[in-house]
């Protein structure tokens, strides 16, 4: 008999006929959002879960299912995961890395220039038919070539958003991380290693880029904010709570920083609603990896590692290698 698999969002066709090649497949075709008991509930009897980032995966959904073996998740991120919890199970977590790279820098990229130049200002006023004539004082923003970025998180998407600045907009990168990165991937950037209150200071425009960990909650808050240039930007294509949301939008409507660009949201999708009331900030939906050949790579990336982990292969990655090889029934 095949092995059951829950799907918990709707996903590509094509990667559920792969999945039911394999598995039993219950697929979630509605996209209803679960809550974690609904989730739980599903997930009786089944081996792995192909979940998003939005699906919590904690111990109490884990040992409601002692049969369950697999979590891939369908996102670099994997906050959503308790994978230390997973590990005491033996269940295995995977991620989707490195498919999402550029698309996702192309994005925090397009949010930062739409910040610095007041992009999505200029189109409301436009629309609103406000614009009547040229004037020397409309709308100005601040340069973004030849500016300084500032990138805090220089994992894979943060050096993807430094070559984007550094080789093509002559932008001086300077960065903050847990650990520095070799000469050989700093050279090239010209990337500059700071401690995080020198990032804050010197950045004309900061880019956030790091996982979201307790120890990385409100890394961003009123102190830091403090720290900024009034005339900075500070975009966020990370993950909500990184920034205390209520904080920046306190920033920004007394112009302590000029203006920001945020993908992502403390309880999204849920908005703050004095962001949503502020002109100085450009908003979008967590559409960071939203591409078709994007999301269609870490679908099949997901799906590659549910395969192969409750097939006796060996899945391309993984979070918790640990438990391999898994005991399977
Ligand atoms: C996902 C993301 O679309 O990969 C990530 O970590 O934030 C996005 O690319 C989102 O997590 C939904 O799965």
């Amino acid at each position: 008999m095949k092995p059951a698999v829950l799907v918990a969002r709707a996903v590509f066709p094509e990667i559920l006929e792969r999945l039911r090649a394999h598995f039993e497949v219950q697929s979630n075709d509605d996209d209803v959002v679960w809550s974690r008991d609904e989730l739980a509930e599903r997930l009786r009897g089944k081996a792995g879960l192909f979940s998003t980032g939005g699906e919590r995966v904690d111990a109490a959904v884990l040992d409601a299912n002692p049969q369950l073996r697999v979590v891939s998740n369908m996102a670099v991120g994997y906050n959503n995961i308790d994978v230390p919890a997973c590990t005491a199970r033996g269940v295995l977590a995977t991620n989707a890395p490195g498919v999402l790279t550029e698309t996702t820098a192309d994005l925090g990229f397009a949010l930062m220039m739409a910040a610095a130049r007041r992009m999505a200002e200029g189109e409301r006023y436009l629309r609103s038919g406000q614009w009547t004539k040229w004037s020397y004082d409309l709308l100005v923003g601040s340069d973004v070539h030849g500016a300084t970025l500032g990138i805090l998180g220089m994992g894979r998407i943060g050096q993807a958003i430094a070559r984007r600045g550094a080789l093509g907009f002559g932008m001086q990168v300077i960065y903050h991380n847990r650990s520095r990165l070799a000469p050989e991937d700093e050279v090239p950037l010209g990337a500059r290693y700071v401690d995080k209150a020198t990032l804050l200071r010197e950045a004309d425009h900061l880019v956030l880029v790091l996982p979201y960990t307790p120890e990385s909650h409100h890394a961003i808050g009123s102190a830091e904010l403090a720290l900024m240039k009034p005339s900075a930007t500070l975009t966020n294509v990370a993950r909500g709570g990184i920034v205390d949301d209520a904080a920046l939008a306190a920033a920004l409507r007394d112009k302590r920083i000029a203006a920001a660009g945020l993908d992502v949201f403390e309880g999204e999708p849920v908005v703050l609603p004095a962001l949503l009331e502020l002109p100085n900030v450009v908003l979008t939906p967590h559409i960071g990896s939203a591409t078709g050949a994007t999301r269609r790579a870490m679908a099949g990336l997901a799906a590659d590692n549910l395969i192969a982990a409750l097939t006796g292969g060996t899945p391309p990655t993984p979070l918790n290698p640990a438990v391999l090889p898994l005991k399977l029934s």
